[in-house]
């Protein structure tokens, strides 16, 4: 197993690689999404949060990540003595009508093609996506965590209608019509994942990119009255068996399984990898259940982490592990020591199991 850390998009500089190799990471995962850009209420800081009107605006559709930008940013963190793993999360300007069945669906499956390639071209192994309609939304912030550190919970379901041009919890056109989005159901969802799929899949697998799908989170069978599509732990054995390959893999999220109302964790934990279907691991730590749950320190939740690295290494998982989200620590750098404090555990506990 190998140590990581997620990086956000306005991260991506030399500070923060090195800031990551002298945590002890060999790998990073980084996100190309910005979730901060023209947002009124979601600051860079901390892990995107937002208000009802979601993170803030999408990118350009028109610009793909292209192949000379994929590789000079592997090349840096390469420089940096790292290597990269993967890219967190498709944005909603490429892939909206995938999302919401809408006239751009075709084009937009070209364009997710395309960006696959590049990938591919580019030698990162894994893209990271979450196929969710209303996206991470319907969270709150508070000092939950120990010593009052400020973290993210839920307190209650959350189903104020989507406004139009809004999908994943971003805009991805201010000039849309007034209304809200039509709710989809639960069948259409995984329609539209088996859609994705079927057009996308064939490509990763030329192109030897593992796509690796991360659960709803929060894990809610509905959000913003939109269906969502695993909420369960066993609706990602759904997802793996509606287009078996060795590229449909999973971004598994500990924290999401844990605040799932069925099942525990270990077992997931037991299951999938076991079926060496995941991709790599975000480790966060998570007391209760949706739709009451609050985020932790990684030591201090619900989830015992060196049962869940135990399971991992008897079912010889060999890939990347990165804290999730972690609250923050009151100091002049809430993030990085938050970060720090996750990564520290995790080396430790990597080191004590052998
Ligand atoms: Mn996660």
């Amino acid at each position: 197993m190998k140590l990581g850390l997620g990086l956000y998009r306005h991260q991506l500089d030399g500070d923060h690689f090195r800031f990551a190799k002298q945590c002890g990471c060999t790998h990073l995962v980084i996100h190309l999404v910005d979730y901060f850009r023209s947002s009124r209420s979601n600051q860079p800081g901390d892990q995107p949060v937002g208000d009802d009107a979601g993170w803030g605006l999408a990118g350009d559709p028109e610009k793909l990540w292209t192949f000379e930008e994929l590789a000079a940013i592997k090349a840096q963190i390469n420089a940096a003595g790292l290597e990269l793993e993967a890219i967190e999360n498709f944005d909603p300007a490429h892939w909206h009508d995938v999302l919401l069945d809408g006239p751009k669906k075709r084009a937009q499956f070209e364009d997710l093609k395309t960006i696959i390639r590049h990938l591919g071209r580019a030698g990162i192994p894994i893209m990271g996506y979450n196929f969710s309609i209303a996206g991470v939304a319907g969270r709150v912030k508070g000092h939950f965590a120990r010593g009052d550190a400020e973290a993210v919970g839920m307190d209650g379901p959350f189903d104020k209608p989507m406004p139009n041009g809004m999908v994943w919890n971003m805009v991805y056109d201010r000039n849309a019509p007034p209304g809200v989005v039509p709710s989809a159901t639960p069948e259409e969802l995984w329609q539209r994942l088996k859609d994705f799929l079927d057009a996308v899949l064939p490509v990763a697998e030329e192109a030897g990119v593992t796509l690796a799908a991360h659960p709803d989170d929060p894990p809610m069978p509905t959000i913003r009255g939109q269906p969502r599509l695993v909420y369960q732990p066993q609706l990602y054995q759904k997802l793996i068996e509606l287009r078996p390959s060795p590229r449909n893999a999973l971004e598994f999220c500990l924290g999401t399984l844990a605040e799932m109302t069925e099942g525990n964790v270990y077992d997931a934990v037991d299951a999938y990898s076991r079926q060496g279907k995941l991709g790599y691991v975000h480790f966060r730590n998570v007391r209760g259940k949706a739709p009451f749950y609050k985020e932790s320190f990684i030591d201090d939740g619900d989830i015992d982490m060196l049962r869940v690295l135990r399971i991992l290494k008897k079912n010889r998982f060999t890939g990347v592990l990165i804290p999730d989200h972690a609250p923050q620590l009151t100091c002049a750098a809430p993030w990085h020591a938050g970060m720090a404090y996750a990564l520290g555990f995790l080396r430790a506990a990597m080191q004590a199991l052998g």
